[in-house]
């Protein structure tokens, strides 16, 4: 199976690289496992560190029900970062890059101890270094963004971009803040850090639970990405997209061909 993996990791990475859209691994293989999967996914981003790419850190998807809906999809997933998928705030996204990207508003936590395994969210929290307004650019490799849990899974959960606004003090309350994404100047998702399950801490104490059980942790200086608070907006050119988090901040960018 072991070389059966690496061939899944070496087709999903090749989709991602050449904006080629592919099958739904699942359907050639109907038995493929949550387990598997993320063994692919692993395999997968061994290939992007080979090629240069260094890990940042990690994200968390689909740990809000607005999301959930919209994939069909209803487990809380992880993937994780390498520093080509980072955007500059402010800057531009370059379409032709991606499959079918979509953007979608979240909030980022910045690491400055280790967590590793089952924690509270207060040993969670005093474990943040800062936190930031995201955006984060989906793009499922899968032909019409349409996937079965282990499909998303094995595609690194469809990571492919992020944008991130200011940084901010840990102790402001982001239980339940409003998120408004607009494109061209109109309001397009609407929602609260609320979303998050409940509150975006939660996503972070899940991270470090769910990344250990992948024998990996979250160490200091990592990145983890808390998922999206809304439903993904799916990005055509010339669309100019601007997070607003009350209390937070913005992050902006505006997609090229
Ligand atoms: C899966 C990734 C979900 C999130 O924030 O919920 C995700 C997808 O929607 O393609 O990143
Ligand atoms: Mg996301």
């Amino acid at each position: 199976m072991m070389t059966r993996l690496e061939d899944l990791a070496a087709q999903v990475d090749e989709a991602a690289l050449t904006a080629q859209a592919i099958p739904q691994l699942t359907e050639a293989l109907p038995g493929l496992t949550v387990e598997q999967a993320y063994q692919i996914q692993a395999l997968s981003v061994a290939r992007r560190v080979a090629r240069g790419e260094r890990r940042i850190g990690v994200k968390m998807g689909l740990t809000s029900r607005a999301k959930m809906i919209q994939v069909g999809v209803d487990e809380v997933v992880w993937g994780r970062l390498t520093d080509k998928m980072l955007l500059e705030e402010g800057g531009t996204l370059s379409r032709s890059r991606f499959v079918h990207p979509r953007i979608e508003p979240e909030i980022v936590f910045l690491m400055k101890k280790p967590l590793v395994g089952t924690v509270t969210a207060l040993e969670a929290m005093a474990a943040v270094e800062a936190i930031a307004p995201a955006m984060e650019v989906i793009d499922s490799r899968y032909m019409n963004f349409k996937f079965a849990l282990p499909d998303v899974i094995a595609d690194n959960s469809s990571s492919s971009g992020l944008v991130i606004g200011p940084w901010c003090s840990p102790q402001l309350d982001i239980s339940n803040l409003g998120m408004v994404m607009s494109v061209n100047g109109r309001p397009t998702q609407i929602g609260s850090s609320a979303a998050i399950l409940g509150h975006p801490v939660r996503s972070l104490v899940a991270a470090a639970r769910m990344v250990a059980q992948g024998d990996e942790a979250l160490s200091a200086g990592d990145i983890v990405m808390a998922g999206g608070a809304t439903a993904a907006h799916a990005l055509s050119v010339g669309d100019a997209v601007r997070l607003e988090v009350q209390t937070l901040g913005s992050a902006a960018i505006a997609v090229v061909e």
